[in-house]
């Protein structure tokens, strides 16, 4: 066993602290005046989190719910519940709420519906829930257990960009046929916008933007509009997670080049500004700063996360150099995603522990998040459309049983005991059961065309 493997055996499943609780596991790794709390906790497997401009948190669970919390209080109803097909990487993995939420309050998810298909799936919210649910994208192609990418984001541009994998077929990246290791770039109704670097103006391949990724699990945006995408690593004395600064219509090089952030020899590939692996496993998770409760020194530093390791890293750059790394906070639960509150605080989550934690300067004594809200206002327009479309009205329960947590753990109940086996994928371990797949269920909305899926039974 490898010690990259044998690190896995001992990530940590650990017992849940109530909303708000000081953290003083992860005091070691803080610099002076940082503080971790939990914010949220309760949560099933979540994958994804966006605050709403006035302060809600709407969270992503992998097996098909967004949640919604306010002021670190989950409500029991979800906003929308999905059936969805979440074996192993697959399920809801990326979440976005609409950049003028205030005037268009959308939620935007990415998702599995099938082994073989993911869709961007777009909810007006009214009181907190979603109606009228809409496929705006479909077939963007899955391989059924590993390298879904799936993160999703508006760029600056107002335009809506979300990440695939490679699927677990290496070859798909440099491939100009299928959307597998690709960054995409789509209108925020799903059409392709005519001045994509690859645009024909007919086919769906047009929507890459950038292209020779593995497994781009998230990527973020700048305060400036630059594009830094995290790129899960392989195997091998050669693996490197990589953190990339994207450019329209550029090659990042998977896989016949992996890492080498220090080559400016020129092959055709873009090189990473910063790929490592000794101190780290799997890079799943970044942002850039931009808020104003850390100190200034902060702004515009890019914080990654590290699945594996359940580490939060922090970069300083100089322009597009990076000029130092350091261990910034040490997390607990296999860190998800990374994200900024309208508070100016770090928001991260922890898939395995269900928590939702902040990283706050603790001499600045910003407002919390949707402090002035009353207690039932939950965001979105006031006025049903149709209630028929209400998409979180079904009785399809919590989607298929036979994801890797349900056989693993238990229907999602974690155990110090048991291995997150979730890990070996988003590493991008070989897959030996791969093709055991037909064990998990298929009873979410499978279909393959575009248009409304329909979540009613
Ligand atoms: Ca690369």
């Amino acid at each position: 066993m490898s010690s990259r493997n044998l690190l896995l055996t001992i990530s940590p499943f650990l017992v849940a602290a109530g909303p708000c609780a000081t953290i003083s596991r992860g005091a070691d790794a803080l610099e002076a005046g940082f503080a971790v709390e939990s914010y949220l906790d309760g949560l099933n497997e979540p994958t994804a989190m966006q605050f709403d401009p006035e302060g809600r948190l709407f969270v992503a669970e992998k097996s098909g719910k967004v949640r919604i919390a306010m002021r670190g209080q989950l409500r029991d109803e979800p906003v929308i519940e999905l059936p969805l097909y979440d074996f192993f990487e697959c399920g809801l993995s990326g979440m976005a709420l609409d950049p003028n939420y205030d005037v268009t309050p959308y939620l935007y998810i990415c998702a599995n519906v099938s082994a073989d298909e993911q869709q961007i799936i777009r909810y007006r919210i009214v009181n907190g829930r979603g109606v009228e649910q809409t496929v705006i994208r479909g077939n963007i192609p899955s391989g059924g257990t590993i390298h879904n990418g799936g993160c999703l984001r508006f760029g600056p541009d107002g335009m809506l960009y979300f990440s695939v994998g490679d699927n677990g077929t290496s070859d798909n990246a440099q491939s100009h046929n299928t959307l597998a290791g690709k960054v995409c770039r789509i209108t925020p109704t799903g059409d392709t916008p005519s001045n994509n670097p690859f645009s024909t103006g007919t086919g769906a391949h047009s929507a890459i933007f950038a292209l020779g990724f593995r497994n781009p699990f998230r990527f973020c945006f700048s305060a400036d509009g630059r594009l830094f995408l995290a790129d899960v690593g392989s195997f091998g004395d050669g693996r490197r997670e990589e953190i990339n600064l994207v450019h329209s219509g550029m090659n990042y090089g998977w896989p016949t080049k992996e890492g080498a952030a220090s080559d400016t020899s020129s092959d055709g590939f873009e090189p990473p500004i910063y790929d490592y692996s000794l101190e780290g496993q799997c890079i799943a998770g970044i942002l850039s700063y931009k808020g104003s409760n850390f100190p200034t020194a902060y702004r515009d530093n890019l914080f990654y996360l590290d699945y594996t390791l359940s580490k939060v890293f922090r970069i300083q750059l100089e322009g597009n150099t990076v000029a130092s790394q350091s261990l910034f906070v040490q997390a607990e639960g296999s860190t998800v995603d990374i994200s900024e509150g309208p508070d100016g605080r770090i928001y991260y989550c922890e898939i395995t522990t269900g928590e939702i934690k902040r990283i706050g300067y603790s001499a600045n004594n910003t407002p919390e998040p949707g402090a002035d809200l009353a207690g039932d206002d939950w965001g979105g327009d006031t006025a049903v459309g149709n209630e028929n479309d209400n998409a979180n009205d079904n009785s399809t329960g919590n989607g298929p049983n036979g994801s890797i947590f349900d056989v693993l753990c238990g229907a999602g109940t974690a155990s110090a005991s048991l291995i997150p086996l979730a890990a070996l994928i988003l590493i991008g371990m070989p897959l030996r059961r791969q093709r055991n797949r037909q064990s998990a269920k298929r009873t979410g909305p499978v279909h393959g065309g575009s248009g409304p899926i329909r979540s009613r039974s």
